[in-house]
């Protein structure tokens, strides 16, 4: 039964119109060893996380302003990361567990915001990106129990930066380099439907800090510090429309076990023994369809101020 819903679900997800742009034409593959795309565990989820360690993805909701042209808007950012977490033990209270997070940076979306303008940020940024390493405390494995990350630091186009350091503002500057290797500084987003190529240095440090859902989900908020600057653009306009400041409203995650344990979803698609990138952004539809981690709309009132 449970895979028939789910068989229904993947079809939705496949079919729903997503409106226009690059981003929008993805489709979940059907590369399920069944053929049929993910399949749930045999059993129910339990309602308690005892046993965290596994496969999950990290879905985040980024809500920022961007300043530009007169008008102050919110900008969202959503990001999607595989993360595979090891259980370290116990930690210092009672039913507390440490736990290790090894964080891959899968794939980006950005709002429209000022002149119904997009930024596009390619999927081929995260074969670039190293690893992160982030420590986490789960409180204790009751749905409402506690968990905190340490600091994510990530960088785009930086080779050494201080947490606080400003940012480079000119491509000689020896800290930037081209990572995602274009042949141009730092690495290249692209505005609106190909109106310029940016390229761009970056500097996000996030924080997460959540509650136990059940024993697959987490969910909460978390402080994000995103610096960004606009090396150069192929139109000068371009470079300029790139004022971001946090809003008035909180960020979100969603942290979900994907790896068929614990009555979870599986998505390991091709079944190698690991979720990739094409598998999260498998699951990144299939979770929004389900309203799991659905992306919001933009909210006039988040950068009225
Ligand atoms: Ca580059
Ligand atoms: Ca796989």
């Amino acid at each position: 039964m449970r895979r028939l819903l789910l068989t229904t679900a993947l079809l939705a997800a496949c079919s729903v119109e997503r409106g226009t742009g690059r981003f929008d034409d993805q489709h979940v593959t059907d590369a399920g060893a069944d053929g049929g795309g993910p399949v749930a565990g045999d059993a129910a989820p339990p309602e308690d996380l005892s046993s965290p360690a596994g496969t999950w993805m990290l879905f985040l909701e980024n809500s920022t302003c961007l300043r530009a042209l007169g008008q102050n808007k919110e900008q969202i950012i959503w990001t999607w990361y595989t993360v595979d977490i090891e259980d370290l033990g116990p930690g210092g209270g009672d039913g507390e567990r440490r736990l290790k997070q090894n964080l891959r940076f899968c794939t980006q979306e950005v709002s429209a915001a000022i002149a119904n303008l997009k930024t596009y940020v390619p999927d081929r940024i995260a074969e670039f990106l190293p690893p992160a390493k982030l420590e986490a405390i789960l409180a204790g494995p009751t749905p409402g129990d506690r968990f905190f990350s340490t600091e994510l630091f990530e960088t785009f186009g930086l080779r050494t930066i201080g947490l606080d350091e400003p940012l480079p503002t000119t491509a000689s500057d020896e800290r930037v380099f081209d990572q995602d290797e274009d042949g141009h500084p730092g690495v290249t987003l692209v505005l609106g439907t190909d109106l310029c190529e940016i390229y761009i240095v970056q500097r996000t440090r996030t924080r997460l800090s959540g509650e136990v859902v059940d024993g697959i989900r987490v969910e909460g908020t978390f402080s994000a510090d995103l610096d960004k600057v606009v090396l150069e653009a192929t139109q000068s306009l371009c470079a300029t429309a790139n004022e971001v400041t946090p809003s008035l409203l909180a960020n979100r995650f969603v942290l979900v076990r994907i790896d068929g344990r614990n009555g979870a979803y599986d998505f390991d698609l091709n079944d190698d023994g690991d979720i990739g990138c094409d598998e999260i952004r498998d699951a990144r539809l299939f979770f929004a369809e389900a309203g799991t981690a659905t992306p919001r709309d933009p909210d006039p009132a988040a950068c009225e101020q």
